[in-house]
Formats: structure tokens, C-alpha cells, sequence
């Protein structure tokens, strides 16, 4: 199975570059935490990716709620990255036909393409939409994250929904591209070499107020499979942020070596 099989190991097995990267950089700096860092202000952003950088794999922005986003945000935070070695993933959440999609990932204010090293898509417009995002690429290193369950509640995807999305994730000539998938559960996909993904993660309570849905980093990585795990207001909205980070990392870290030494 391969929630048994080290990030090391795992690295070996995968497609695409990117996640060959992140699961080394993982294994190397020994964590499986990923900062969602869900803020309005770039400065504020900046400053946590500052404290919390030395403790993360991925930082994982929603760059359409910065009020002050600017080119040079960007090139602050790719700063932050190189200097604290952490990955950007870009939350887009694409869901469009691949011509719109190859726009979106590559055009406009924020130019994703060009400094997110990994984003999100859905599915729901079948595989053309990988291959969209892949049309927008000039020979950077980039992946995408699939959708293949979300973590509000009541949400829509069903059993043949979330098949069909790891099947997109592993079949086809464009699964180099394709580094992980977002689940909420281990048996969602059996491939070793594709990173999950799982939000909902928060010490000490279960929702939010808009159908969130939390467990533990224990539950997150050990029952459902979880390879990195995203914490947002968990760690942002601590009176100690540096010091949630450090927590929610060493809780994540010793949950997944206690995983592969069963
Ligand atoms: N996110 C989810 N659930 C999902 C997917 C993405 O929470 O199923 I796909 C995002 C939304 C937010 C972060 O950016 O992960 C979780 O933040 P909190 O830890 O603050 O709930």
C-alpha cells in the first residue's frame, strides 16, 4: 500500500518532476505541513510565510483575495521559498474548457503560470482541462493537484466522481503534469508516485461556521492517507502562529513516521 512506503521511496516512483521534488523535499526537511495562507494583506502573507517557512513543504495561497497583490509580492514570496525551501501552490481551483483554463493559468493580473509551482483544478471538465493548463506551460517545472474530494460538507462528489477523477490523475499522456490528488481519504488513489493532499486540519474543533469540516493531524495522516496535510486558521489564527506551525509539524511529522514503521 502505499501509505506504508516512504516520501523517500515515493520520490523514485513519481511522473512528474514536481512531485519527485516535493517528496524529496519533504523526506530532507522533514515535514508534510502545508501553510494555507488565506490572508488579505501581502504583507501579512509575507510575514508568515517568514515565521512559518522553516517549518512547511508547500505554502498554498488564494491569490485573488490579496487587496495589495503586486509583482513584487510575488517575487518576495518566491524569495521566501528559495531562501526557507518551500514549494508554491496556487489554490485556483481551475474548472473550465481547456482553451479558457490555459488563459487563466497563464494571462491576466496575477500570470499564475509564471510563479506558482503547482495549482489546483477540478475535474468536472474531464482531462481536456489538464491538458489546457499543460498548452499554457513555455518548458517551466510545473504540476497540478486534481480534485477528487473536497472536505465541506454536503458537497457533491460521489464514488464514480472520484474514480474517474484518479483516472484522469493516472491514465493518459499527460499524467507528468500531474503531481497529486486533493482527498479526504486513503483508498482514493493506490499509485504511490502522486502526492495527497488534504485539507481540513485543526487542533480542537471539528467545523466552521460555512461547513467546514476538521480532524486531527493524527486522523489526517494515519486513517485517511493524508501525505501532506493544509492548515489554514489553525495556524493563522493562533496567538502564536511560529509556535502552531512548529506544533502542527511535529505532530504531522511523527503521525507519518509512525506510518511507515508498521
Ligand atoms: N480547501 C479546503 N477543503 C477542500 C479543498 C480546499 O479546505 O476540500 I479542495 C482549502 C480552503 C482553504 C484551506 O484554503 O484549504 C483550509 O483552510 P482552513 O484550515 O482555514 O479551514
Amino acid at each position: 500500500v502505499r501509505t506504508r512506503l516512504t516520501y523517500e521511496t515515493r520520490a523514485n516512483l513519481a511522473k512528474s518532476p514536481l512531485a519527485k521534488r516535493l517528496f524529496n523535499l519533504m523526506a530532507n526537511k522533514q515535514t508534510n505541513l502545508c501553510l494555507a495562507a488565506d490572508l488579505t494583506k501581502a504583507a501579512d502573507i509575507l510575514d508568515m510565510a517568514e515565521k512559518c517557512g522553516p517549518y512547511i513543504c508547500l505554502l498554498k495561497t488564494h491569490v485573488d483575495i490579496v487587496e495589495d497583490f503586486s509583482d513584487s509580492f510575488i517575487s518576495s514570496l518566491q524569495t521566501l521559498a528559495k531562501q526557507h525551501n518551500f514549494v508554491l501552490m496556487e489554490d485556483r481551483k481551475f474548472a473550465d474548457i481547456g482553451n479558457t483554463v490555459s488563459l487563466q493559468y497563464s494571462k491576466g493580473i496575477y500570470k499564475i503560470s509564471s510563479w506558482a509551482d503547482l495549482v489546483t483544478a477540478h475535474t468536472l471538465p474531464g482531462r481536456s482541462i489538464v491538458q489546457g493548463l499543460k498548452a499554457a506551460l513555455e518548458g517551466e517545472e510545473r504540476g497540478v493537484f486534481l480534485l477528487a474530494e473536497m472536505s465541506s460538507s454536503g458537497n457533491l462528489i460521489d464514488d464514480k466522481y472520484k474514480e474517474t477523477s484518479v483516472k484522469i490523475a493516472t491514465e493518459g499522456g499527460d499524467v507528468d503534469f500531474v503531481a497529486g490528488v486533493v482527498c479526504q481519504s486513503s483508498n482514493c488513489f493506490a499509485f504511490p508516485g502522486l502526492i495527497q493532499l488534504t485539507p481540513g486540519v485543526k487542533i480542537n474543533e471539528n467545523v466552521d461556521k460555512l461547513g467546514q469540516q476538521y480532524q486531527t493531524p493524527e486522523h489526517v495522516v494515519k486513517q485517511l492517507g493524508a501525505d501532506i496535510a493544509v492548515v489554514g486558521r489553525g495556524i493563522l489564527q493562533a496567538s502564536n502562529p511560529q509556535q502552531a506551525a512548529i506544533n502542527y509539524r511535529d505532530r504531522l511529522w511523527a503521525a507519518y513516521t509512525e506510518r511507515v514503521a508498521k
